[in-house]
């Protein structure tokens, strides 16, 4: 089969235009009524007098996305007319979180709706409940994609995101015994109330067959791929509204559906059982999302994920600057992609297969097309999250595609050797194949295939030029620039924090809301005595929701006039969670040996674990032995304590983030390539205490240091201790504090019944050399939460520094975020 054999009708252009807007009426309470109600009976199918809170979750959704849809048509329409350049945004992974309320605050409807809720019988708030987060990502990165598109449809940018729709997005934690045990997710039990499903988009994506070369008329050498073993794409559409802009940004997720040609064929065979069986295994494609940030190489069902996700994109991407009547020669100038990491590096490679086997272009003009197309942001430097694939699995999956990465090596070597005469060396550190272990290096392959390099945040673009990128950055130092991350205030402020809002919003107006700067004006009520203490008082509501969280889901009560330290963040050696965790248990030996001078503290840890990753599950387990130990000591109650909150998402972040008094933000430095929850927390009004890494380090200098409690090695402290050869158990025979807590969780102090359930651990501490400086970095920690101790005493000084806090995160928005790649990456405007 090749490429065009699947009929599509899809994106037809528009025989009238503008026509589409306010179709539906939702101007009064009584309008928003009707319209809840005319939902509920005609789509729902249930009567009013009998909806559940769910039915009236689908009917108020229903209702918004039909807004949505409304207003997409007019955002695409003036994208038309203006005939501009868009940014095409392809991520493996969207953490979007709930919708109901983004969208209606976005659209200015929440109030009205609410209202018309309330008068039929129904509370908004428990209705939203009822939403399934859609949690199609891991962490930050996913994280991050959502927070760009919120932004770029604030901003009126005219963008498109593609992803996957995963069946099975991030599984469910249960805590079960202290660990960790994943539960698939079923957010699609009930249907997507959000999404369109679109059976008219679909394109066909190839894998397996292999290359028949042939020479054409003119003589030149043709290298096609055939005999392949098709799956279809298909489209969900998922409208992404813009704040108060009109704008609504698609989001576009592909889902996998088996081709009618495997049906036929089998069929024709009277092999009813194949049919289907083929079925499902291409359907699988689409199915679960891998719920690993760092080691996962060499899973062929991924490498044919990521393929299947870039190549629909792809197709869909070209048709529509096809549709639009440029040339394909234009493609950069109407086109800019921009790849979330290497999950999708294998767009460069499908880009020029498109352009060269379907298009006839040349090898040259395709790859001046293509590389002007692309740009790559890196998320990591963790050496074993570099995303490399075996040659022999490339091979069998997509031997078109390592043909042409081949050529693409090929005539960058030549590049190289040239500006780099005589130096062999270097042609093998910068090549894409890694011969030694019969690898493609994916970060070079998008090195290679991009105008632009960008890392996240100014240290770790830094450490990204001088490590990974070294040789490349020697050869074309101007590809390499940063944009340090950001967050949308409208979520992470505006809909989890309403209390913390509106008083902002009383003091300084609401244009912060989409310009963040304006929120530096909060600076001068940090002394106001009065200012101070309504802040104060809305901090204490959000902790008391919080508390609460705690109370139902780890059954532990905290006093919200303690204070409240929370950790929340995928689990990973490299965050360091464990050296939370000794902190806890020296506070705890000092309150048993009497110590008095201890303010209360409560301390929340959450997240998850990689399925796989067994040191992380021994470190929730360890985190939950130790809570039952503490929580359930007499001599410490009311004045320490400790919880594992499950399921850490994006609705539970938003509870915690806003009750937060002191976020830990402790990664080894040079580790965390930005961090984003370090922005959220301190927007809230929490404290950081936070080593010199990521964004940490522009953190510090925007609000200031005597607003932030540094503590531990710097990057380059770290890196040469490193080199000199670093010895923990120095650290800890000279600390002795630090000595008995490690002893503690070593000897089954814990875990009586299992003594030796955390050698693991205590090797990784000790023998195994401390990969992560935890024993290095304890002293400097535990001495800075001491002054975390003896400042939150004071709590006029520390709720002015969180004024301050929250006063100077203007640049940490992701609008800034996203200004920043539209200049100096994207070269796009806003819509007029
Ligand atoms: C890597 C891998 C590799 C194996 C296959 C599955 C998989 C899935 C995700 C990842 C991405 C890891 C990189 C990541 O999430 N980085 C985080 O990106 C945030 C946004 O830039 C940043 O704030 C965090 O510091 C960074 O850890």
């Amino acid at each position: 089969m090749t490429d065009q054999t699947v009929p599509m009708d899809q994106d037809i252009q528009p025989a009238t235009s503008g026509d589409e807007g306010d179709l539906i009426a939702l101007d009064t309470i009584d309008d928003i009524k009707r319209q809840l109600k005319s939902y509920l009976v005609h789509n729902v199918g249930v009567s009013p007098s009998y909806a559940s809170q769910r039915d009236w979750l689908y009917a108020a959704a229903g209702v918004v996305r039909g807004l949505l849809s409304e207003q997409y048509m007019n955002t695409a329409l003036r994208e038309r007319e203006q005939d501009v350049r868009r940014v095409y945004y392809l991520s493996l992974e969207y953490l979007t979180g709930r919708s109901l309320i983004k969208n209606l605050l976005d659209t200015g409807l929440y109030e009205k709706v609410r209202q018309a809720l309330a008068e039929l019988g129904q509370d908004i708030e428990a209705v939203s409940e009822f939403e399934y987060d859609a949690a199609l990502g891991n962490g930050g990165l996913g994280r991050l994609a959502a927070c760009f598109l919120d932004s770029l449809a604030t901003h009126s940018y005219p963008g498109f995101g593609y992803g996957i729709r995963y069946e099975f997005g991030m599984f469910t934690q249960r805590i079960e015994n202290g660990e960790q045990v994943e539960h698939p997710e079923t957010w699609l039990r009930y249907g997507n109330p959000w999404e369109f499903e679109r059976p008219n988009i679909i394109y066909p994506v190839r894998f397996r067959g292999r290359i028949a070369s042939y020479k054409d008329d003119r003589g030149q050498d043709v290298r096609q791929w055939v005999d392949t073993e098709d799956v279809i794409a298909m489209a969900y559409d998922v409208p992404v509204s813009g704040h108060d802009s009109g704008v609504v940004t698609k989001l576009r997720l592909w889902s996998a559906r088996a081709t009618r040609d495997f049906d036929l064929k089998y069929f024709n065979q009277g092999n009813y059982i194949d049919a289907v069986k083929d079925k499902t295994i291409s359907e699988n494609l689409s199915k679960v999302l891998y719920p690993a940030d760092t080691t996962l190489m060499g899973q062929e069902l991924r490498l044919m994920q990521e393929y299947f996700f870039v190549s629909a994109s792809l197709q869909d991407i070209l048709a529509r600057h096809n549709r639009s009547g440029h040339s394909l020669d234009k493609l950069p100038e109407k086109v800019c992609i921009q790849l979330n990491d290497t999950h999708p590096s294998l767009a460069i490679p499908e880009l020029m297969r498109l352009l060269i086997d379907q298009y006839g272009y040349s090898y040259e003009k395709a790859w001046d097309i293509t590389s002007h197309t692309f740009n790559y942001t890196n998320h990591t430097l963790l050496p074993e999250a570099l995303e490399t694939w075996p040659i022999a699995m490339l091979e069998a999956l997509l031997p078109r595609h390592l043909d042409l990465i081949y050529k693409i090596n090929f005539a960058f070597l030549q590049q190289v050797k040239i500006h780099f005469p005589g130096q062999p060396d270097i042609l093998s550190r910068l090549s894409l194949v890694d011969d030694s272990h019969r690898r493609i290096r994916m970060a070079h392959l998008c090195v290679v295939g991009s105008s632009h390099v960008n890392g996240v945040a100014a240290l770790h673009t830094d450490l990204m030029r001088i490590n990974v990128f070294a040789d490349f950055n020697r050869l074309t130092p101007e590809k390499f620039i940063n944009v340090t991350n950001g967050v949308t205030q409208r979520r992470w402020l505006l809909q989890s924090n309403p209390g913390l809002s509106s008083l902002i919003t009383e003091a300084i107006g609401d244009r912060w809301r989409t310009d963040l700067l304006a929120i530096k004006e909060l600076e001068k009520f940090a002394d106001d005595t009065g200012f101070r203490d309504r802040f104060a008082a809305v901090k204490r509501a959000n902790k008391v929701r919080l508390a609460a969280l705690v109370e139902t889901r780890c059954g532990v009560r905290f006093s919200p006039d303690s204070l409240f330290d929370s950790q929340v963040k995928r689990i990973h050696e490299y965050k360091r969670q464990l050296l939370n965790l000794l902190h806890v248990i020296t506070l705890y030996n000092r309150l048993c040996d009497g110590d008095d001078d201890i303010h209360p503290r409560n301390v929340i840890i959450a997240g998850k674990s990689a399925p796989g990753y067994f040191l992380a599950k021994q470190i929730i387990h360890l985190i939950n032995d130790v809570a039952q130990v503490i929580n359930n000591d007499p001599r410490t109650r009311g004045r320490l304590g400790l919880a594992f909150v499950p399921n850490y998402n994006v609705s539970t972040a938003e509870i915690v983030i806003p009750g937060t008094d002191l976020s830990e933000q402790i990664s080894t430095a040079g580790t965390e390539a930005s961090g984003t929850g370090n922005m959220k927390f301190a927007l809230n009004g929490a404290l950081t205490i936070g080593t010199l890494d990521g964004a940490n380090i522009e953190i510090r200098d925007a609000v200031g240091e005597e607003n932030i409690f540094i503590c531990g090695m710097t990057a380059e402290g770290v890196a040469e201790m490193r080199a000199h050869g670093y010895r923990p158990w120095d650290f800890y025979h000279n600390n002795p504090a630090l000595k008995r807590a490690v002893d503690m969780i070593a000897s089954g102090f814990f875990t009586p019944d299992d003594p030796h359930r955390y050698q693991a651990i205590y090797d990784t501490l000790l023998s195994h050399g401390d990969h992560y400086f935890l024993m290095a970095d304890f002293d400097s920690y535990a001495a800075v939460q001491d002054q975390v101790d003896k400042a939150y005493r004071d709590q006029g000084t520390w709720v002015r520094k969180a004024i301050l806090n929250v006063a100077n995160m203007g640049t940490f928005s992701s609008d800034r975020s996203i200004h920043d790649y539209a200049k100096k990456i994207w070269n796009i405007s806003s819509l007029t």
